[in-house]
């Protein structure tokens, strides 16, 4: 088993669903979270200048949605057959580009609340109600077992409730998956002794 080393923030954010996936598989990792303070030295290390890194052993492996394939390519979370885990993908892929309409660094703020209004108004309708259809009436978004685009959406939506505790109220299913997810033991377990962070 390799050395794992995730280096993010003190935040959920870009690294959360890949600790979810440590924890789920209880694979050991050091959590590396950084502070604020540190940020700008470190940059200047980063090929990329961004965060989260994964170490593997001597390996840095950069984006976030790499990192996840990666690590549930390695824990068998990624779906069972080619198609699945094309089907995986693809609900990530799309949290990804819904989430990433959010004006995260703006620092007006009414220029950010009004715009984070607006998407939660007039995006996220379209991802709660494509990714509802893609579940159905199943346990899982993919095949008869739990993925990494399951965790994903946990982690996500919780992004989401913050910003609008409503936002599920039309949407039980995906409420359900939800803590489907959180309920997983382990899962459970690392909710509970996680940081509590507003992202
Ligand atoms: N597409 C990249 C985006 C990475 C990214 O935007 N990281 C942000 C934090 S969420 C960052 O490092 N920001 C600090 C900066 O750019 O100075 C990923 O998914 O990993």
């Amino acid at each position: 088993m390799p050395n794992y080393k995730l280096t993010y923030f003190k935040l959920r954010g870009r690294a959360e669903t890949a600790r979810y996936i440590f924890a789920y598989s209880g694979i050991k990792y050091e959590d590396d979270t950084i502070e604020r303070s540190d940020w700008a030295n470190l940059k200047q290390t980063l090929l990329f200048k961004q965060l989260p890194i994964l170490r593997v052993d001597a390996i840095e492996i950069n984006q976030s949605t790499a990192i996840g394939r990666y690590l549930a390519r390695e824990t068998g979370l990624a779906g069972k057959s080619n198609l699945e885990q094309a089907q995986v993908d693809a609900i990530v892929d799309t949290i990804n580009d819904f989430m990433n309409l959010f004006p995260w660094t703006e620092r007006d703020q009414d220029v950010k609340q009004k715009r984070t209004k607006d998407i939660l108004a007039n995006n996220v309708p379209t991802l709660l109600e494509g990714l509802c259809k893609l579940l159905g009436d199943r346990t899982w978004f993919v095949g008869d077992s739990v993925t990494w685009a399951d965790f994903h959406w946990a982690v996500c939506s919780i992004t989401l409730t913050n910003l609008n505790s409503d936002i599920l109220h039309n949407y039980p299913k995906m409420l359900a998956l939800k803590e489907r997810v959180e309920a997983l033991p382990r899962i459970a377990s690392w909710i509970e002794q996680r940081p509590k962070t507003p992202l």
